[in-house]
């Protein structure tokens, strides 16, 4: 047979539909997964980054982050000398952080239902900003409370590469690229696993402009 219904399968053996890569024992990389939703997903992204703009935060270690961080829905995440931790307040504003947008609830549900994560219920969106030259060290998010929800992380702008390590830091990390529109989901015995970003690359995306942007979204409460 030929056509589109055999196509949806990249490697018959794998069983794997096209766009969908598996790369752990629960997590999967949707490519463009998000593309139809971008028209909905950037004046969101605009409307929070407006009530919530990004800054630097400073480790309890005294570094500053090189990637630039804020945060929308009922939770947010942040760090200072006291340590990493969630608030319902900005600390900026002293107000609520921006509620979780629609679009954006929707396009982390589908996505957590596809690659088998029913009923996730995200509560905490966490947006990275990386100019060039930006990273983000190997570490794991061990700041939620329940681990057996899945972490959803949509792509904006330029391009990353990620890296997925193991369960000891010492791991060595296998290196996933990440484009505009891609959409990861990591859970189960995956979700401890250490990871980062490499250094960002000079570069101008033709939407995005001269940065990459990564919104997490978890269930941290
Ligand atoms: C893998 N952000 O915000 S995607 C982070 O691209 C973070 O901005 C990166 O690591 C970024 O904490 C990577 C998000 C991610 C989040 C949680 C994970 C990847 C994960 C938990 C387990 C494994
Ligand atoms: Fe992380």
């Amino acid at each position: 047979m030929s056509g589109p219904t055999s196509d949806l399968f990249a490697e018959d053996a794998l069983q794997q539909p096209i766009g969908r890569e598996q790369i752990g024992e629960q997590s999967y990389v949707l490519r463009g997964y998000a593309l139809p939703w971008i028209e909905r997903l950037l004046p969101e992204l605009r409307h929070v980054l407006a009530q919530a703009p990004f800054r630097q935060m400073v480790t309890p270690g005294g570094f500053t982050m090189s990637a630039a961080l804020t945060s929308c829905g009922e939770l947010g995440w942040t760090t200072d000398a006291s340590g990493y931790r969630y608030s319902h307040l900005d600390p900026r504003s002293q107000q609520p952080w921006p509620a979780l947008p629609d679009a954006l609830r929707e396009l982390a549900v589908q996505a957590a239902a596809d690659a088998g994560f029913a009923d996730f219920a995200p509560d905490a969106c966490l947006i990275n900003r990386y100019v060039p030259g930006a990273k983000m060290s190997l570490h794991q998010d061990k700041n939620e409370r329940d681990y057996g929800a899945p972490v959803v992380s949509v792509s904006l702008g330029l391009p990353a590469i990620f890296l997925f390590g193991g369960h000891a830091r010492s791991d060595k990390p296998q290196k996933i690229s990440l484009f505009h529109g891609d959409v990861v989901v990591w859970g189960g015995v995956d979700r401890l696993r250490f990871h980062g970003v490499m250094p960002i690359k000079e570069g101008v995306h033709p939407v995005m402009g001269p940065q990459r942007i990564n919104l997490t979204l978890r269930t941290a409460g």
